[in-house]
């Protein structure tokens, strides 16, 4: 199959496309560009999509899973032979730089190889039983319907972490896709559906905040949904995490962060700053695991800013299809929300690794901009100085080119200012002791500690997932998804003949 990717974005149920208002979704590089247009799912479209994948999921479920995971294998080879057609898509439709966007395309066959095998392997256990002549055991049974709905800063690699290991255990799928990359979420699903899956097993509508918080409650009142996997802000987290409780459900929550990293006395300084411009300012700071604040010894800390001030004021950002640090904002609404977190600053820091804070225009220019910066959403880069706990900046989610530096004397503090925000996601130690590496690492509240790496960039087959702020616990990827996309099912099999009771007829000394 060869990706033609089409102008319009609409919902697939049953691989029939859905009818409904449209919107742009537009070239955030090129404003004036529209990718494709988007027609909108409503809250009864999501109702229907699970109802479908409710008829259909019982019979995948009784595919064999060697079988399922080929299915796996056909959608990552789809996904190969399309890779430079979808990142250059992934690319036009949210702004991130083409290698960025072939890595992200690469975590999809990465994934697509791992569940392929698992599909050999979703093994259970034969557990010993306390009586005679009777045998236990586990098995995992998929959840049923899962609901998915993903943010579009990752639009086709983070879905692929829930809908690869989802559909492989035999589940059903409706994926809700962000609006302004509904282009990419359509490639996949196409992809996906040529791969062999039965119609209705996975369907992808995408709808606004209003129709999807409508239809998950819904579909959940009319017991279509068991499960919701969501990525996105620790507040819409918050709201499906109350809805599902109310139906004695957990989903499984991916949100936000403020990814600490420190930089310890004996660190590598010039490995730290790579490391700080990467995950600051990588996908223009609009990644989950983006760095938020650099917490320096103040015995390295002057030159830890002097270096990290020329890697800011040298990176080339701009055109997201050259070879830039970033590109534009994700859409106008991830640029709203960046510019309300700069009014944070404006006031109160001392910013420097940039002329300016805010939009790059013809008035606030940047040195060395690839291309035309009135095309796009561009920012510029931005470090602020002595960030304190008391901040806001130091303490929320910016979601956008800004890094805050602190600095510490003693390891517990550094631990301390680094846990403070209350999130737990991802998080770096730069140092080449391993006591300083094992104590942060147990002091830390991170899902992901880094030492001498980024806080972003996690591969595909750890687990992946925070505390606190950034979720719930849940953890994704590699074989312990399989718990967010599976059930245990226990069963007791006795051969003796006779009725045997635990616990009453076995004495275990
Ligand atoms: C996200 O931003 O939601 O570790 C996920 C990383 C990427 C995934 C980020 N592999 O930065």
């Amino acid at each position: 199959m060869t990706l033609v990717h089409p102008p319009l974005a609409a919902a697939m149920i049953h691989g029939v496309e859905t009818e409904g208002p449209t919107v742009a979704s537009t070239n955030p590089a090129r404003l004036d560009e529209v990718v494709a247009e988007v027609r909108l799912g409503d809250a009864g479209t999501l109702v229907a999509a699970a109802r479908v994948a409710r008829g259909a999921q019982r019979g995948w479920a009784e595919v064999p899973a060697p079988v399922r995971g080929g299915v796996i294998g056909n959608f990552g080879r789809l996904v190969e032979e399309n890779a430079e057609a979808l990142a250059r898509l992934v690319t036009r439709e949210i702004g991130k730089p083409l290698a960025e966007a072939r890595g992200e395309v690469q975590e999809i066959i990465d994934t697509c190889r791992f569940f392929l095998g698992e599909g050999r392997r979703l093994y259970g256990e034969t557990v010993p039983s306390e009586m005679p002549d009777k045998q236990l055991f586990t098995f995992r049974e998929p959840v049923g319907v899962m609901m998915v709905i993903t943010a579009g800063n990752f639009p086709v690699a983070v879905p692929s972490w829930y809908l690869v290991p989802a559909l492989l255990c035999g589940n059903a799928v409706v994926w809700k896709p962000a609006e302004y990359a509904a282009a990419c979420a359509r490639a996949l699903t196409e992809l996906a559906q040529h791969a062999g899956l039965p119609p209705g097993v996975l369907s992808m509508v995408p709808a606004d905040g209003a129709a999807t918080a409508a239809g998950l409650a819904q579909a959940l009142d009319a017991g279509l949904v068991d499960k919701v996997g969501f990525t996105g802000s620790t507040e819409v987290g918050r709201e499906i995490g109350a809805l599902c409780g109310r139906h004695l459900q957990t989903p499984c929550l991916e949100l936000g962060g403020k990814n600490p990293m420190v930089v310890a006395p004996d660190a590598d300084i010039d490995l730290a700053v790579e490391g700080a411009l990467f995950g600051g300012f990588g996908t223009a700071g609009q990644r989950c695991t983006s760095l938020g604040t650099v917490i320096v010894h103040e015995s390295v800390y002057a030159g830890f800013r002097r270096r990290f001030a020329a890697a800011v004021e040298n990176a080339a950002i701009g055109d997201p299809t050259r070879p830039v640090l970033y590109g534009p904002m994700l859409d106008a609404k991830f640029a709203a929300g960046y510019e309300r977190h700069l009014g944070l600053i404006r006031d109160h820091h001392t910013t420097f690794g940039s002329t300016a804070v805010g939009r790059i225009t013809a008035a606030a220019p940047r040195r060395g901009f690839v291309g035309d910066p009135a095309e796009g959403l561009y920012y510029h880069p931005v470090v602020v100085d002595g960030v304190r706990p008391d901040d806001a900046l130091f303490l929320e989610e910016t979601f956008g080119p800004i890094v805050g530096l602190a600095t510490y004397r003693d390891l517990d503090a550094a631990i301390e200012l680094a846990n403070a925000p209350g999130y737990g996601l991802s998080s770096a130690i730069y140092t080449n002791d391993p006591a300083t590496v094992f104590r942060f690492r147990r002091g830390i509240s991170a899902g992901m500690v880094s030492v001498n790496n980024s806080t972003s960039g996690a591969e595909a087959h750890l687990p992946f997932g925070g505390n606190g702020r950034s979720g719930n616990g849940s953890r994704q990827s590699g074989r312990w998804v399989l718990d967010q996309v599976t059930r245990w099912q226990s069963v007791n099999w006795d051969y003796s003949g006779r009725l045997q009771k635990a616990q009453l007829d076995t004495a275990v000394p």
